[in-house]
């Protein structure tokens, strides 16, 4: 169960985030509705929802979750591997501080992204992507170690980030697209398969048993219900224009 999330509020400078979408330029006040409304409907499921303030100077940042990976036993700031995020680090490093007590961190050689690290209870998937590179990854598995955790690297091609095209909803359950349909690393779970159109509804976020899915994805939702989870549906349009899902803005813990 989570408790707690960290959000960082969308800044105005958003509209030059990286993007490979060509769904056009994010509007910024919608940008903030829509932000606003994601923090209420976690606060709605019982979680302390904190906002940081917004960083103009990275227009990323509201892509909070790639900049640290929450375990239950600390946190670990990451190395983002696209050259305008890698500043977004020190900012949230201060405050993890004030949540955990352990603070790890990836190293120079390392690249790693939080959005590739899909926590299943004490294991961890590392997605090896254009982002997270296989230094960064070892070096992660070898800080989990450390913890009596573990994890497995997987291997992919097309998609930005792991979490992109693939979710935990517990109950030994992922929301699988694309590339990860049938992928070996995935053989031991049940899979709800989501169709080659509402690809972007695999990036799902499971809270206390709910789950939160991107607005305008009909058959994925259906999907989901069927397999027994209440489901809360989430505007993300804007969001989406810089290739970010719904898992990319918060970090949970
Ligand atoms: C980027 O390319 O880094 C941002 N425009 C989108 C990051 C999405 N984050 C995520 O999937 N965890």
């Amino acid at each position: 169960m989570f408790t707690k999330t960290l959000l960082r509020k969308p800044c105005p400078n958003l509209v030059n985030g990286i993007t490979e979408a060509k769904l056009g330029t994010p509007d910024y006040h919608k940008a903030l509705l829509q932000h606003n409304r994601y923090a209420d409907t976690l606060r709605r499921l019982g979680l302390e929802v904190r906002i940081l303030e917004a960083d103009n100077r990275f227009p990323d940042s509201v892509f909070v979750e790639d900049v640290a990976v929450c375990t239950s036993k600390m946190a670990i700031i990451t190395r983002p591997g696209a050259a305008s995020r890698s500043g977004e680090t020190a900012a949230i490093k201060n405050t993890l501080h004030s949540y955990f007590n352990q603070l790890e961190s990836i190293a120079p050689g390392g690249t790693l992204d939080g959005g590739d690290v899909m926590m299943v209870g004490a294991h961890f998937y590392i997605g090896l992507s254009d982002r997270t590179n296989e230094e960064g990854a070892n070096q992660f598995l070898n800080i989990l170690r450390k913890y009596d955790m573990d994890g497995t690297k997987v291997t992919m091609n097309d998609m930005l980030h792991l979490k992109t095209g693939v979710s935990y909803l517990e109950n030994n359950t992922l929301l699988v697209s694309g590339e990860f349909v049938g992928h070996p690393a995935f053989e031991p779970f049940d899979t709800i398969t989501i169709p080659p159109e509402e690809a972007y509804a695999a990036n799902a976020l499971w809270i206390n048993g709910t789950v939160l899915i991107a607005a305008g994805y009909p058959a994925a939702q259906e999907k989901i219900e069927a397999a027994g989870y209440n489901t809360i549906e989430v505007e993300m349009s804007e969001f989406q224009k810089l290739d970010g899902g719904l898992s990319c803005l918060s970090l949970r813990f």
